[in-house]
C-alpha cells in the first residue's frame, strides 16, 4: 500500500435514539442489503442488529438497535436495555433524531433523557439529523443550533437514510474517528443474523405491515423448521432467479385470542396475505424458491415477563 495513503481505520457505532427515527432504514443504506426490517411503526427493531460496512480505507461494524421508548411491560425494558447496553459497548455513537417539520426546534423531553443517559456513557456521539428530505433547508440551521448548544457532539450530519442524501459523507466522517486498524470482520460478513433469524424477522414485518393497533407488539415470530435438503447449493441462481427450494415452517405468537382472530382473518385471508408477502421476500433473500407454513399460536401475556420473552427467543 502506497504510503502516503490514509490508514486503515476500524471500529464500532451503534445507531441509538427514539423509535421510528429511521435507524434501520440508515442501517439498510449503509449496508446496502435489507438486514433490518423497517416500518413505519414505532418499536419495529427488538435486538441488537450488526451491519457490517467494508471499504478500501475501514471497516465500520454498526450496531442498530431499538428505539428508546418509556414502556409498560417486560418487551420494552428488554429492548430500551439492549440500546443502552450497545451504546455503552462501541467505540462511538449515532444519536438520529427526526426534525419536526412544524415545531419549533426545541429538544423534546424524550430525547433529552437519551443524550443525559449517552452522556453517562462517556461515549463520543455524532448527532445524525434524519429525513431532511421532509423539511425546508431553512429549519435545519436553528436545529443544529439547539442541539449545538445542549450537548458536545463531535459532529452533526444532516441525512436522509430513504434518499441516501449525507450518507456517504457520514459513512466518512464517522470513520475518520475511529482507531487505526485492521479489518474486524472478513470482508464476506454483511450481520450476524442467521437466515432462520431473518426469515422470522420478514414475517414479522408483514405482520407489522398488515395489522394495527396491539397486534404488531403483542406478536413474536419462531421459526421452527428451516429444511434446506432441496437447495441445490452448488447452483448460484443469476440476480433475481430463483434456485431448488426452501421449506420453512413458522410460528407466529400472539398474546389473545382476539389477536390470534385479526392475523387469520376471515376464511383465513390476512394470514394467506401475510404468508404470501413475506415468501416473496424470503424467496428474494435466498434466492430460493420457498415454501412457507404459517402457524398462529396463543401464549398469554409473553411480552411481560423474563419467562415469556426467553421461550420466544429474546435473551
Ligand atoms: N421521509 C423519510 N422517511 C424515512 C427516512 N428514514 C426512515 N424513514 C421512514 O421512517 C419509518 C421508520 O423507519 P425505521 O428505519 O423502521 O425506524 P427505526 O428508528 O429503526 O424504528 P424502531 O426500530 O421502531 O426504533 C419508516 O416508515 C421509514 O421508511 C428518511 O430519511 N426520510
Ligand atoms: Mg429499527
Amino acid at each position: 500500500m502506497p504510503s502516503s495513503r490514509a490508514p486503515h481505520r476500524s471500529g464500532f457505532a451503534a445507531l441509538i435514539g427514539r423509535p421510528n427515527v429511521g435507524k434501520s432504514t440508515l442501517l439498510n443504506r449503509l449496508a446496502g442489503e435489507k438486514i433490518a426490517i423497517v416500518s413505519p411503526k414505532p418499536q419495529t427493531t427488538r435486538n441488537r442488529i450488526l451491519g457490517v460496512v467494508t471499504r478500501p480505507e475501514g471497516q465500520i461494524a454498526f450496531l442498530d438497535t431499538p428505539g428508546i421508548h418509556k414502556g409498560r411491560g417486560e418487551l420494552s425494558r428488554y429492548m430500551v436495555d439492549v440500546a443502552l447496553n450497545a451504546a455503552g459497548e462501541v467505540d462511538l455513537v449515532l444519536f438520529l433524531i427526526e426534525p419536526s417539520p412544524t415545531a419549533a426546534p426545541a429538544i423534546d423531553p424524550a430525547n433529552q433523557e437519551i443524550l443525559q443517559k449517552l452522556g453517562a456513557k462517556k461515549k463520543p456521539v455524532v448527532l445524525v439529523i434524519n429525513k431532511i428530505d421532509l423539511i425546508e433547508k431553512a429549519l435545519l440551521l436553528p436545529l443544529i443550533d439547539t442541539y449545538q448548544k445542549a450537548f458536545p457532539f463531535l459532529e452533526i450530519i444532516p441525512i436522509s437514510a430513504r434518499t441516501g442524501d449525507g450518507v456517504d459523507r457520514l459513512f466518512k466522517v464517522v470513520l475518520g474517528h475511529l482507531p487505526e486498524g485492521p479489518q474486524l470482520f472478513d470482508p464476506d460478513v454483511l450481520t450476524d443474523q442467521a437466515e432462520r433469524q431473518l426469515v422470522a424477522e420478514y414475517v414479522r414485518e408483514q405482520i407489522l405491515r398488515h395489522t394495527r393497533e396491539e397486534v404488531p407488539y403483542s406478536c413474536a415470530v419462531v421459526v421452527d423448521h428451516f429444511d434446506e435438503s432441496e437447495r441445490e447449493p452448488r447452483k448460484q441462481p443469476k440476480p433475481g432467479e430463483l434456485a431448488g427450494l426452501v421449506r420453512i415452517m413458522a410460528t407466529i405468537h400472539v398474546e389473545r385470542e382476539s389477536q390470534k382472530a385479526i392475523v387469520i382473518g376471515k376464511k383465513g385471508q390476512m394470514l394467506k396475505a401475510i404468508g404470501t408477502d413475506a415468501r416473496k421476500a424470503i424467496e428474494r433473500l435466498l434466492g430460493t424458491h420457498v415454501y412457507l407454513d404459517l402457524r398462529v399460536h396463543v401464549e398469554p401475556r409473553w411480552s411481560e415477563t423474563q419467562k415469556g420473552l426467553r421461550k420466544l427467543g429474546y435473551e
